[in-house]
């Protein structure tokens, strides 16, 4: 028996999330349920069906309100194993300014770093205290005594303490997706103090590797003037808890696909299509985080170096649309375009095209296909809070015969020790991570990669489920 079901009886699960785990929408004039997919959902969902009371989230499917009850709800599961989803309604304007705004065009490119994209917008604020209001609401309207409260990332920073506000003996946790930033970047956030003391409404608060919890503690230092020892801090006379949790994947389940006919298949048809020795793999959402451009550059320059990797290399970048197509996505879907269309101008020859950027999302089964057909994962985001493809990629690769070359900026780089780390804004270290990549020893590759497998079945995201609950637990 797992701990999450021996605890079972301890109290039933609200989960409070942005995205929904299921959605609803129209094909053909019928009504379809399609899972929104993700580790994330594959490890929630099942706990959520044995000790879950409801999960909140946004409605965002075309359908979603067709087939709910009059309460906004649709059950999930049946008979003992089941929980509601509560799905909240956004008009338009209210998605547009609470999570294309605020969460995309503020919190997004602050955490990340990237200041200077920042639209600051009090519309978009006021809105989005608003909808954290909404959810709050709506999550203690479902509230039960016992009952433990799960708030997930970066639209929901505020609901933590207005849950709180109403529920004063509530167990509240919440859990951060994106990197912290250190003071300098946070405190020219001008609701900077709002969104701290929303999330210190958490009982404990949960980010990938330490130095993102180093740095929300050092914001609540330097905001407060609260010290917190050993992750431990007193607000407003309730303890709370900051601890990391490095978010896996689900091991198992891509290393069972991997091995299955399907992808074994596409594997052999991507490699027969690409007329090239060696494949290199970039899988990412056009984000300006994830570094696309610098990768593309870098290959160019290591085409220029190293012209004897000329018609024998492809790089195969599937490209996932963003959340929101906003302008800034579409400006860098076209700068990606353009660059990869003059490298390719630059040295395609007859039967070789060193650059194919597939616009697309592919089924897991097409996913797990590339990862096992490429010889390197080019996983080089400027800044990344965890970044899964890195992990996905080790456990889809049977062979053990490939290599990563991995950001130092992504968190996932804190575990994978054995991969090839790259400065993505130092050209040069690009440039002689993928050569390296390239020739290094068969037997050298196999052992890291050994390794790299080893850690990431290990961690996986079974046990940072457990690890959260168990901490969190441990409080009460
Ligand atoms: P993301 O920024 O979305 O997540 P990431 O962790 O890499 O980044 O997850 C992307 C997921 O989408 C992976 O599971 C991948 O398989 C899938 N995917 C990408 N392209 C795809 C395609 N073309 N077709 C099908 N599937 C595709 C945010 C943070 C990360 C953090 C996660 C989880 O930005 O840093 O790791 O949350 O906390």
């Amino acid at each position: 028996m797992s701990y999450s079901e021996k605890k079972k009886k301890k109290g039933k699960l609200i989960l409070v999330s942005n995205r929904e785990p299921y959605s609803h929408y129209f094909s053909k004039g019928k009504i379809f349920l399609k899972s929104t997919g993700g580790s994330l959902v594959s490890v929630l969902d099942p706990l959520m069906l044995k000790r879950g009371n409801t999960w909140i989230a946004w409605g965002s499917g075309s359908a979603d309100f067709k087939v709910t009850d009059p309460k906004h709800r649709v059950k999930i599961g049946k008979d003992k194993n089941f929980y509601w989803l509560r799905r909240i309604k956004l008009s338009k304007k209210e998605v547009n300014n609470y999570y294309v705004g605020f969460s995309n065009r503020v919190i997004w490119p602050l955490v990340h770093l990237m200041v200077d994209k920042i639209q600051f917008n009090e519309e978009y604020w006021e809105t989005y205290k608003e909808i954290n209001e909404r959810f709050a609401n709506i999550t203690v309207e479902q509230f039960k005594r016992s009952d433990f409260v799960w708030v997930q990332d970066y639209h929901l920073m505020l609901a933590p303490q207005l849950i709180r506000k109403k529920r004063k003996k509530a167990k509240i946790a919440f859990f951060f997706h994106l990197p912290w930033p250190p003071w300098e970047i946070f405190r020219i956030l001008p609701w900077k103090r709002e969104i701290l003391k929303g999330i210190l409404g958490a009982d404990l608060i949960g980010f990938h590797i330490p130095l993102y919890a180093k740095n929300f503690l050092d914001c609540v230092e330097k905001e407060f003037g609260l010290k917190s020892k050993k992750g431990a801090l007193k607000f407003e006379g309730r303890k709370i808890l900051c601890r990391n949790f490095p978010l896996g994947i689900d091991f198992e389940k891509f290393q069972k696909t991997s091995e299955s006919k399907k992808p074994v298949e596409i594997e052999k048809e991507i490699r027969k299509s690409l007329n090239a020795e060696f494949m290199l793999l970039g899988i990412d959402r056009i984000d300006y985080s994830k570094g696309i451009p610098n990768k593309l550059r870098a290959f160019n320059a290591f085409l220029k170096k190293h012209p004897s990797f000329q018609k024998k290399v492809v790089l195969v970048q599937l490209l996932t649309p963003s959340r929101a197509k906003t302008a800034e996505y579409k400006k860098l879907e076209k700068e990606i375009d353009v660059l990869a269309g003059e490298i390719n101008g630059e040295y395609q020859k007859l039967f070789w095209v060193p650059i194919r950027c597939l616009d697309r999302f592919v089924q897991k089964e097409r996913l797990v296909g590339y990862y096992k057909a490429a010889d390197v994962a080019l996983v080089t985001p400027l800044i990344d809070g965890m970044n899964l493809v890195a992990k996905e990629f080790i456990a889809a690769n049977s062979k053990n015969n490939s290599a990563l070359v991995l950001s130092s900026f992504a968190g996932a780089s804190e575990e994978l020790k054995e991969a090839i780390k790259v400065n993505p804004f130092n050209q040069n270290e690009m440039v002689e991570a993928i050569r390296k990549s390239l020739t290094i020893k068969p037997v050298t590759k196999r052992k890291k990669f050994k390794l790299l497998k080893k850690r990431v079945e290990k961690n996986d995201v079974s046990l940072w489920l457990e690890n959260f609950l168990k901490e969190w637990e441990k409080l009460y």
